[in-house]
């Protein structure tokens, strides 16, 4: 390839039945199902072709590329019911429990498929021998979670899902930029298109239904890492809300987008805390050695916000919400107490138990985010010795960890009581017919993680087999013609052909702006208005107002993104769907007149949670020729009683559909 003659690529087209994009944890669990279904469906005759689209290696792809210590949904002995109460009180009230009920029934099987692949998971002694499933029992870090070495994860759980559909049908390193609908019906999906990141081909795929589960959004808001951290996040950074933007610009429903994640995380290197917090049983201090959970605790009623916890436990939103408080107080830095922790655990430990304790903290992190060891190791902490900081992290949009943004999906149909608001078609179809989505995807359903997240995938993909046997003789055509769409797509590299020559350095030129500078824009702009890290995760109608003028600009200037090479391309791209999908955050936190997950952002104009208006959903369309955004209630429905001794019994759901 000559230096710009990227500018024209080789149009590769193809036809199958079933796209699936994205190769995480999802797209893996649905690789796997889908070719349990299709080679069912080839006994009658039915001949259906899957493929696989990842913008990356699936080996090392998607959140789970660093490897996990922890599955942290395994039912076990626990009811897939009470997994329900947990995610609803966990989100403070408001979940699609039909969806939950769906992934808590079916995630064990995911997770004993992982062991079958070689996971090696934790087992309590003399359970060591026995998998899971022959009843061996894992070590449970909380109620939810077992341990693992998980460094390979993603390795074992991708090699399963290659081996189910074959590498012939799985491509790497094409990221895809658009779905396109189909000609004849603009509430249906036919199409979607992107390019290698590798060689100069476009890829235009047509199909007759996809999975769309392409992560969440990560660098969508000014991270706290600056200069050379720049780029350590929690999250994955190759996850760009895709997921949300491609679903939106098809006109897909969105649901509960002003919802964010923002993790309490060990200080820079974003190590997770849940090990520490669960296992090692450490606790959180402020700067005067203060247990501020405790002391801050009679803070909830202020605004209503204790309605949603019992004693000391509550969701994961106000627990960060008793960490603010310190930091707005000046109470900070924040630290968690490791060496009390590991010095309590080694009380009656001997010295070899004792150095496996000291390797099981470093491996915890060495298993999911390398960088935090790097930390301990730059800075000289020990952790049995030093405590290390924890901080609030810049927020992310996910619907698979403790947050529930995403887009609005058909449940199942077998749970008693389910409206019909909640079930309209085939399990995790979106409102745009035939296409699903599952794990970050799905939203108003979160605490999936890892496992659910896979199994999700299978679900989807059962569904998706199902419609692609009942559609068979549809054929698709999309709306738009490859030419229109590959023009769309290589913009970015005409407009820097078109105008490199005009300055003497390429980086500085008015015809254009660099994705770099306009990520920045975009991170400072959400930061600065939309509730980041800079206003202590603060906003108010009159900041909404004026992020939504800036990102309208922002999206005129979208436009003139350049690309000067492929990576730049992809970076483009990248950033305009983190444009999309921050846009619909702050609409949806604009819409939403209270502070429904304090600790992970607060409308300082409505700080109480006001069940009375808004214990309901909050679901969105996007138009984009006219980038007009609608947003309206839709109602709740309680499926799964409060517990066990109400007396206005629910009927029970079927525990599991094969
Ligand atoms: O400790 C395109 N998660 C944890 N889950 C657990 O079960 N245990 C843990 O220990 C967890 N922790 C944790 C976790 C994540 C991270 C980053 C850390 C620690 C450091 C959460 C799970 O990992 C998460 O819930 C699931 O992975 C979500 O699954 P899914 O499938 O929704 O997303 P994905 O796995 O990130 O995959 C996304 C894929 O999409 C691709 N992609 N492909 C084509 N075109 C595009 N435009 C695309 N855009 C993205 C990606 O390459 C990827 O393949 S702890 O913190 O709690
Ligand atoms: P994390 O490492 O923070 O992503 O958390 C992993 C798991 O542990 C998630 O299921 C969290 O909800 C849970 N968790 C983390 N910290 C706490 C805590 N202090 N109390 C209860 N659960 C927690």
């Amino acid at each position: 390839m000559s230096e710009y003659s990227f500018g024209n690529p080789e149009i590769i087209e193809e036809e199958v039945d079933i796209l699936i994009i994205g190769g995480g944890m999802a797209a893996c669990g649905a690789a796997f199902e889908a070719k349990r279904w299709i080679d069912k469906a080839m006994e009658q005759g039915i001949n259906l072709k899957v493929k696989l689209v990842d913008k990356a290696a699936m080996s090392r792809s998607g959140a789970v590329a660093q490897g996990l210590s922890a599955i942290n949904t395994y039912m076990g002995e626990n009811d897939p019911a009470d997994y329900v109460r947990y995610v609803r009180d966990d989100l403070m009230g408001i979940t699609r429990e039909d969806l939950v009920y769906d992934v808590g029934r079916h995630v064990d099987d995911s997770v004993h498929n992982f062991e079958k692949w070689g996971l090696p998971i934790w087992k309590q002694p003399g359970d060591e021998g026995k998998t899971l499933a022959e009843g061996g029992k894992g070590v449970r870090s909380g109620k939810w979670q077992i341990m693992i070495n998980g460094e390979s994860y993603k390795w074992v759980v991708a090699e399963a899902a290659k081996n189910a559909i074959g590498t012939e049908n799985i491509a790497e390193h094409v990221f895809i930029v658009r779905l396109e609908t189909d000609r004849n019906d603009p509430k249906r999906i036919a199409g979607a298109a992107g390019f290698s990141v590798r060689d100069n081909t476009l890829h235009v795929y047509k199909f007759k239904c996809c999975l769309l589960a392409a992560g969440g959004a990560v660098n969508v808001f000014r991270p706290r890492s600056v200069g050379e951290g720049i780029g350590r996040a929690w999250y994955p950074v190759w996850n760009a809300g895709s997921t949300y933007s491609m679903a939106a610009e098809c006109g897909a429903e969105l649901t509960l987008m002003e919802n964010r994640f923002v993790p309490a995380r060990f200080k820079d290197g974003y190590g997770p805390v849940g090990a520490w917090f669960l296992l090692f049983k450490a606790r959180a201090l402020n700067a005067f050695g203060e247990n501020y959970q405790k002391k801050n605790y009679g803070s909830l009623k202020d605004h209503g916000y204790d309605a949603y916890a019992t004693g000391l436990k509550m969701g994961t939103c106000l627990r960060n919400h008793l960490m603010m408080q310190e930091l707005k107080d000046g109470r900070g830095p924040l630290f968690i107490d490791t060496p009390t922790a590991m010095s309590n655990l080694a009380q009656n430990m001997t010295p070899q138990e004792i150095r496996h304790l000291e390797a099981e903290a470093w491996e915890d992190f060495l298993d999911m985010t390398i960088a935090q060891c790097g930390v301990w190791a730059g800075e000289n902490i020990e952790p049995d010795k030093q405590m290390s900081e924890i901080m609030p992290t810049e927020p992310y949009l996910l619907g698979s960890h403790a947050g529930c943004a995403g887009i609005w999906v058909s449940g199942p149909q077998d749970i008693p009581g389910t409206p019909d608001h909640y079930h309209w078609g085939y399990n995790r179809m979106t409102t745009v017919k035939g296409l699903f989505t599952a794990g970050d995807g799905v939203g108003a359903s979160g605490h999936k993680f890892s496992s659910g997240s896979h199994a999700e995938g299978r679900i989807a993909a059962k569904a998706m087999v199902k419609f692609a046997i009942d559609n068979k003789d549809w054929n698709p055509e999309m709306a738009r013609s490859v030419d229109e769409i590959t023009a769309e797509i290589y913009a970015p590299v005409k407009t820097f052909l078109k105008h490199k020559h005009y300055t003497t350095t390429i980086n500085v030129n008015p015809h254009y702006i660099t994705p770099k500078m306009f990520q920045f824009r975009l991170q400072k702009i959400m930061d600065e208005y939309v509730a980041g890290i800079s206003t202590l995760y603060q906003t108010n109608k009159t900041m909404l107002e004026v992020a939504e003028r800036k990102l309208e600009m922002l999206r005129e200037d979208s436009l003139k993104m350049r690309a000067k090479d492929l990576h730049e391309l992809l970076r483009a791209w990248e950033n305009y769907h983190r444009l999309i999908a921050a846009f619909a955050h702050m609409k949806h936190i604009q819409f939403r007149e209270e502070s429904r997950y304090p600790g992970y952002y607060y409308r300082t104009d409505y700080m109480k949670i006001d069940d009375e208006h808004w214990k309901c959903f909050t679901n969105s369309t996007f138009n984009r020729h006219t980038g007009e955004w609608k947003l309206w209630k839709v109602p709740y429905v309680q499926l799964i009683r409060k517990s066990d001794d109400e007396p206005e019994a629910i009927a029970r759901p079927p525990s599991r559909v094969t």
